[in-house]
């Protein structure tokens, strides 16, 4: 039993996430730590945003993370999940994202990160997530998410990155991560989302696939990511961000999902779950957060549904000059 006040059920305990998040960094020794070693850029992302979205930002320390996010780059011009490690366009895009929190996208060489990620794309449209080829809509939504941060979509083939995509959508409205491959809330949110960012969202059929996707509302207000499958805090924002994406985010009940993933917090130690009871790990916790963001819940700064960054931080790079 929690030795929190009952007070507090049913409230965002936003300053307890803020210490959790900040001791999940400073923890690198821990089991968690180890097991997420290669991916720590994309951790930092999900930390460093959920602090800004709290308002936040101004705890951790710019110019050590700005250095590290540098010493993750490779020669080719990509970004790996760690120092040392070897680059793929996810960890590029989080150190893209994450430079854009900081308002520093200018120091980076655009010319060289926006070629490697250009390089990644193949003949039909599709994209690669490395050097070892592996190929998946993920990998569509991360190239032009980044490129469009970077102001540099113009280096890719926009209508034949559209044309792959399109190519994966299903006849219930879904699409998958190769053509074929079964709708899943995940996949959709990578297709809407470049379809979005390239102003192509009227190759989606806006009523069925909102359809599908408030289906995953289950009776205790939380979302899943396919049919018959558990609910799980993380869908909150895959399957929310779509819904808004295609303007049909009424066609759920926000206020129960609200309560799902507040329900999800550790009220004691701070940090989300996948589900009420569960451990809570850094992953849900971002994903919590930008789920309330959505709902529009008080005290959380509004996120862009599409490139999964604070509206602000959006904002600021749209009015910057062009310097790809
Ligand atoms: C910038 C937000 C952002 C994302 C970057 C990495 C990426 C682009 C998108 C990943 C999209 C994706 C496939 C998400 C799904 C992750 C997930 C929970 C997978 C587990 O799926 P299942 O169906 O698990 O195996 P459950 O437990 O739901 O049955
Ligand atoms: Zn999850």
């Amino acid at each position: 039993m929690s030795s929190t006040s009952s007070s507090q059920m049913g409230q965002l305990v936003a300053d307890k996430h803020v210490r959790y998040i900040l001791m999940a960094e400073k923890k690198k020794e821990s089991l968690e730590s180890v097991v997420m070693d290669h991916l720590r850029m994309n951790g930092a992302y999900w930390g460093l945003t959920t602090l800004d979205l709290l308002d936040k930002l101004g705890t951790v320390s710019e110019d050590e993370v700005v250095s590290w996010i540098m010493t993750c780059q490779h020669e080719s011009g990509g970004f790996a999940g760690n120092t040392g490690h070897d680059p793929h366009i996810l960890y590029t895009l989080s150190a893209v994202q994450i430079l854009a929190l900081f308002d520093k996208i200018n120091i980076l060489d655009v010319g060289k990160v926006s070629s490697y990620v250009a390089g990644l794309q193949n003949e039909d449209g599709s994209f690669s997530g490395d050097m070892w080829g592996e190929i998946d809509t993920r990998f569509s939504y991360i190239a032009i998410c980044c490129l469009s941060l970077l102001k540099c979509l113009d280096k890719i083939n926009v209508e034949k990155a559209v044309e792959y995509i399109v190519s994966c959508k299903n006849l219930d409205g879904g699409f998958g991560c190769t053509p074929g491959a079964e709708s899943h809330a995940g996949q959709i949110f990578c297709c809407v989302g470049a379809l979005a960012i390239t102003g192509s969202l009227h190759h989606v059929d806006k009523d069925l696939l909102g359809w599908w996707l408030c289906e995953r509302q289950t009776k205790t207000g939380g979302l899943n990511g396919r049919p018959e499958k558990l609910p799980d805090v993380c869908y909150s924002w895959w399957v929310l961000s779509s819904l808004i994406m295609i303007d049909r985010v009424h066609w759920i009940d926000k206020a129960k999902l609200a309560k799902f993933i507040l329900d999800c917090q550790d009220l004691d130690n701070g940090g989300i779950s996948d589900r009420p009871e569960d451990a809570v790990d850094i992953f849900h916790t971002y994903f919590g957060v930008a789920g309330l963001s959505l709902l529009e819940y008080p005290g959380v700064k509004a996120i862009d549904p599409a490139y999964a960054l604070p509206v602000d931080v959006i904002n600021r790079i749209i009015f910057t000059k062009n310097d790809c």
